[in-house]
């Protein structure tokens, strides 16, 4: 979630103030096949984080660092309308590789890659069959023990 005192991970929805739904099985068990397939073990996310794009928005270059755990890797599915994906280095001034995500495609960054520079350019517009003019991002974490908000 995200407010004035910025972006972090919370137990429930400040919306609702319920506690997020469960992730789907499928999904769950999709991350954890990807993450076996990438070479890494014993994935459990605790979290899904769902990023929606329309035409035009980007993600800036960033590091996932807000993770309790930095050893676990990140799995982020792409769905809908395809995105160059900036894949960089440890440092933020490392020029990023440039790589197409479309519909259906599957990327994971763990180990040494962990802390990597990433983010999306401007997306192109278009139509995707199923999404409509839209590109859906979700990624799969641990985000380990998420404190109440102070508020509660
Ligand atoms: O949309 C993507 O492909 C990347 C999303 C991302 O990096 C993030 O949510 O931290
Ligand atoms: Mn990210």
């Amino acid at each position: 979630m995200s407010d004035r005192s910025g972006y972090r991970y919370s137990a429930t929805d400040p919306l609702s103030g319920q506690p997020w739904p469960a992730m789907p099985a499928c999904f769950v068990s999709l991350a954890v096949r990807a993450v076996a397939e990438a070479g890494f073990d014993g994935f459990r996310p605790d979290a899904c984080l769902i990023n929606r794009y329309e035409p035009g928005a980007r993600l800036s270059l960033h590091q996932d660092r807000d993770e309790g755990d930095l050893s676990a890797p990140i799995v982020s599915v792409s769905l809908g309308l395809p995105a160059v994906f900036l894949f960089g280095g440890t440092l933020r001034s490392d020029r990023p590789a440039r790589l197409r995500l479309a519909h259906g495609d599957v990327a994971v960054w763990g180990g040494p890659a962990r802390l990597a520079y990433h983010g999306v350019a401007p997306l192109a517009d278009g139509e995707h069959a199923l999404a409509g003019r839209r590109r859906i991002n979700l990624t799969f974490r641990c985000a380990g023990p998420q404190r109440r908000d102070a508020a509660e």
